[in-house]
């Protein structure tokens, strides 16, 4: 801001569109899933859930996102759980499982131009035909691929535009050609392929394999640094960062995608960036948590926080759209910071600059090399069809990592143009966007209620006859996936249950435990009972429910807690982890499948005990660890298994 004096350096930078432009802007995006990411924010309730949406998709309010990424659900552990497939057998066909679409269509409501993209992290164990592999049959999963596309259509009126190949892993070029023709013989010419959602290397391929080449539209490449390599600028495909971000999102997160939004274009070329992840709607204590552009974590309370990436992302969203092209005069600040401009092809101007310090824009990954910024005075000089603009627009953020007292996108006093130019005062830690664009809003609704921890005593008995979403609120599935259930065959007490449904080891993206589990309530949990119905329905399962959980998400596998088990054999277990491998306690219990039993857990201090159907079965098994953790239910393996009436009781 020109409030105050300055010695430091004044240097020239022209915004012109006379000595040619750069590349088509894409858009700016959030990635739902990959996985889970998103599990919590479904089951707020209203208006809160609707104020979180428009947070981010609302055109001239907040993020004002151009696009949304979404994870093709492929029954896995993805991150922070797993999102259910469209298909978890060969025969089977399901578009209304998860909340995915859902979501798409709430962001298509606020924003009918948003871009919608899919992306398989992981797959369902029929198209790996028992490895842990998805090309082998290429048609197959190009025809999965294609299926969700077709269904995003049919049951959403959705329209899908670009589809990706498989998060971060190998990618395949048969595959990719056999799914360009899958897509083109069902009518989906117009549904681009991103390859190859992993590091450069797919450049190479499409410069020597031209049927590649023809076949994908977008390179998509994922936390880049900001950088490029010069067989991907050869290819002359447009270059995406589309997925980045990942930092825990107070002021440094917010830094980093300040930095990141600019510079990606700058020194790499990319014209798209896309958030990992949207939202951080899941339990803080999984992989990752707190890394979305804000923070809705808390469904039974209704507290959700805007954080100041929504703020950082409406700086060009909110000035810009996709189609937009940027101008050749981009590039750093003399002292430390970068600016970007746009423009629609009309004579409006965008112009975003930042200069956040490297200790305040590091992303988690990859190493930021060192950089310093410093105050400057930067004068721009209008050219071209700029030249005329008389009156530009001014918002502005600035970050006080010592007093923590920010400015958040503020609208100040517009710059009136004399003689072709205007000078900026720059600070550190500062973003601007200068244009001619008005309009643009910092969105704002009421305070949310308070922060609240998840309710000490919670009872589900999952009787909904037509469930708007598969999953019941709040369990979060980390490996399997449970969902509600009707026993059409058998209707009684337990016609209404929640029954987990995968059955064979998916093609994996992360290391699934070999049993199924979904946690449910407060990390912080020590001493609690938690009782529930199990129905075993495999002749040689089992089925667990669990208190003290401690860990989940990306090492589920490694899960500890205190796992009370009831097989169809007629025995029982008490282990301290998910493995099953440290036994507690172990006897007989009397259990069979294809009958309701009623289990019941309570751990206090060292010591755990267990009730089936109201009496005592064990008692005093030695708990030294964990000392806290979710409640969990779960299967031996990969079976059918329903649970109902889901009760906890915590005293800690
Ligand atoms: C990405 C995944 O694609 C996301 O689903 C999520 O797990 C995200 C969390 O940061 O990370 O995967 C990566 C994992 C490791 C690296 C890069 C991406 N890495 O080490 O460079
Ligand atoms: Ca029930």
């Amino acid at each position: 801001l020109a409030s105050w004096f300055c010695v430091c350096s004044a240097e020239d930078y022209f915004l012109d569109d006379l000595i040619g432009l750069g590349r088509r802007f894409d858009g700016i995006g959030g990635l739902s899933g990959g996985g889970a990411t998103s599990r919590l924010l479904i089951n707020y309730k209203e208006p809160y859930r609707s104020q979180i949406l428009d947070y981010l998709f609302k055109p001239n309010f907040g993020a004002s996102l151009h696009i949304l990424k979404v994870e093709i659900g492929g029954d896995a552990q993805t991150t922070d759980g797993t999102e259910p497939s469209h298909m978890h057998s060969e025969k089977d066909e399901n578009y209304f499982r998860g909340y995915e679409w859902w979501l798409m269509k709430e962001a298509k409501k606020r924003n009918p131009n948003i871009t919608l993209i899919g992306l398989p992290w992981a797959f369902p164990g029929w198209i790996g035909n028992g490895t842990n592999w998805p090309y082998t049959f290429p048609d197959i999963t190009a025809n999965y691929v294609v299926s969700w596309v077709i269904g995003a259509k049919h049951y959403h009126d959705l329209d899908i535009e670009y589809i990706g190949i498989w998060n971060e892993r190998d990618f395949n070029a048969k595959y990719i050609t056999v799914l360009r023709d899958a897509l083109d013989r069902a009518g989906l010419k117009d549904v681009s392929i991103i390859a190859a959602d992993g590091n450069w290397d797919i450049s190479n391929a499409l410069l020597t394999d031209p049927y590649l080449n023809e076949a994908v539209g977008v390179i998509g490449v994922h936390y880049p640094g900001t950088t490029t390599v010069k067989e991907a600028l050869l290819t002359g495909k447009r270059l995406w960062s589309s997925e980045d971000y990942s930092t825990f999102n107070n002021d440094i997160g917010a830094g980093c995608w300040a930095r990141i939004l600019n510079q990606n274009y700058i020194n790499g070329r990319m014209t798209s960036t896309i958030s990992w992840n949207l939202i951080a709607s899941y339990y803080e204590d999984l992989s990752f948590g707190g890394d979305g552009l804000m923070t809705a974590e808390e469904p039974w309370s209704g507290n959700y926080v805007v954080e100041s990436p929504i703020w950082i992302t409406a700086h060009t969203t909110q000035f810009t759209q996709p189609g937009w092209t940027y101008l050749d005069t981009v590039g750093h600040l003399a002292q430390g910071g970068s600016y970007v401009a746009l423009t629609d092809g009309k004579g409006n101007l965008t112009v975003v600059i930042e200069t956040m310090s490297h200790n305040h824009s590091q992303c988690i990954r990859p190493a930021l090399p060192p950089y310093s910024v410093s105050p400057q005075t930067a004068t721009f000089r209008l050219k071209g069809s700029f030249a005329a603009l008389t009156e530009l627009q001014q918002w502005y953020t600035k970050f006080d990592f010592e007093t923590k007292k920010d400015v958040l996108f503020k609208k100040t006093n517009s710059i009136k143009i004399q003689n072709g130019y205007f000078n900026l005062t720059l600070d550190v830690d500062e973003v601007y966007t200068i244009t001619s664009v008005s309009g643009g809003q910092k969105g704002l609704y009421p305070d949310p209620p308070i922060s609240a921890p998840f309710p000490r005593k919670y009872f589900d008995d999952f009787n909904v006859r037509n469930p708007p979403f598969s999953e019941a609120p709040y369990f979060a599935d980390q490996t399997g996936v449970f969902e509600y259930f009707n026993n059409l065959t058998d209707p009684g007490p337990h016609a209404f249950t929640l029954r987990q449904v995968v059955t064979q080891r998916p093609v994996t993206w992360a290391y699934d435990a070999d049993q199924t589990i979904s946690v449910v309530g407060d990390h912080n949990w020590q001493d609690l009972t938690v009782s529930c119905d199990i129905y075993i329905e495999n002749m040689n399962g089992g089925v667990f429910i669990a208190a003290r959980v401690d860990q989940a998400g990306e090492s589920v596998k490694n899960a500890m807690g205190v796992f009370f088990w009831v097989f169809a054999n007629g025995t029982y277990k008490v282990t301290n982890d998910i493995g099953g491998k440290k036994v507690l306690a172990e006897g007989l219990s009397g259990t069979q499948p294809g009958i309701w039993h009623t289990l019941t857990l309570t751990v206090k201090g060292y010591f755990a005990f267990g009730m089936m159907n109201g009496y005592p079965l064990w008692k005093n098994a030695v708990v030294l660890q964990p000392k806290n953790g979710w409640a969990a239910i779960g299967t031996h393996t990969y079976e059918f298994a329903q649970f109902d009436n889901f009760l906890v009781n915590a005293e800690t």
